[in-house]
């Protein structure tokens, strides 16, 4: 910047063609500045982006994938079952299927454990193979939503 210094420097030319002479320099050197500060922020970026594919890689390590029997009638309790365990941090995924009843959830062993996942689900009024959830929260639910309990065998 000190290099646009309107000085006259050198007496034989006109003022005009120094002050544009002035400016080249001053496009040259800001664009000068400009390249290293795009390859320091390419830099950074590729760091950062290492970092975070390796921290998901770990992270993914980690997760555990549990599948149960969780019992419910249509899209409707498939949206119940599923968003009583979305709102969770320690769940990566939850996916239940209408036809199978089945439930595949992803989920960070670290953070949850396998019967906390029962109970969730159990407390939204779906029954799990393992967890039952109470009459009270079954008899909440709406008509087509009430599946038939005694096919639960306990
Ligand atoms: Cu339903």
């Amino acid at each position: 910047m000190t290099l646009i210094n309107h000085t006259r420097a050198n007496p034989f030319i006109h003022p005009f063609e120094e002050f544009s002479r002035g400016k080249k320099i001053f496009i040259t050197i800001n664009s000068t500045y400009m390249k290293s500060q795009i390859k320091i922020f390419g830099f950074v970026y590729t760091i950062l982006i290492t970092l975070f594919t390796a921290n998901t890689f770990a992270n993914s390590l980690h997760n555990e994938t549990a599948t149960f029997k969780v019992y419910g009638n249509c899209e409707m309790c498939k949206k119940r079952i599923e968003s009583s365990l979305k709102g969770n941090s320690a769940i990566i995924s939850a996916a239940w299927d209408v036809k199978s009843k089945v439930i595949k959830v992803v989920y960070d062993p670290h953070s949850i454990s396998i019967d906390k996942i029962h109970q969730l689900i159990a407390e939204a009024g779906h029954d799990t193979e393992k967890v039952r959830a109470s009459d009270g929260t079954y008899k909440k639910l709406p008509g087509c939503c009430q599946y038939d309990r005694k096919k639960i065998s306990e």
